[in-house]
């Protein structure tokens, strides 16, 4: 079986406050492979596929705008579980209440903005892992 892969953003937050970093170490720490690293300003048409579940709620312009903000640093990760995995590292999305110990609950917090700058994104399944490292890694 072929190993298992997740897309990561470290999102334009993380790369201004100079976390990108600490991020990638953490991944690396739990033993994941970093298999690819891009590093770029994305455009409203991949955050508008990457985001298309969200198009329609109060925060979609917000995110869209937020993500257009600045670079991006996308990464391929690869290892056993890591969709899972990766999303335990993150932790949840709103950074007042993710669980200390987490990317989210030690290095984030909440800014009183229209959209959570939570530092990063992770794959929530095997599907979106698929469909979004086709879009950021073709
Ligand atoms: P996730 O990143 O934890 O998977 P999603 O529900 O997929 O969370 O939402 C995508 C991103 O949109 C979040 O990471 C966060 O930046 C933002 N977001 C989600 N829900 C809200 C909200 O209720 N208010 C403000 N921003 C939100
Ligand atoms: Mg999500």
């Amino acid at each position: 079986m072929a190993t298992e892969e997740t897309l990561v953003l470290i999102k334009p937050d993380g790369v201004r406050r100079g976390l990108t970093g600490q991020i990638l170490a953490r991944i690396e720490a739990k033993g994941y492979e970093l298999v690819d690293l891009k590093k770029f300003t994305p455009a409203r048409g991949l955050l508008a596929e990457h985001y298309a579940e969200h198009e329609g709620k109060p925060f979609y312009e917000p995110l869209v705008e937020f993500m257009m903000s600045g670079d991006v640093v996308a990464a391929r990760v690869a290892g056993h579980r890591v969709i899972e995995g990766f999303r335990s590292l993150a932790g949840s999305t709103e950074p007042t209440t993710a669980a200390p110990g987490t990317i989210r609950g030690d290095l984030g917090r909440d800014w009183g903005l229209k959209v959570q700058q939570n530092l990063v994104h992770g794959s929530d399944s095997p599907e979106s892992a698929a469909r979004e490292l086709g879009l950021w890694f073709g």
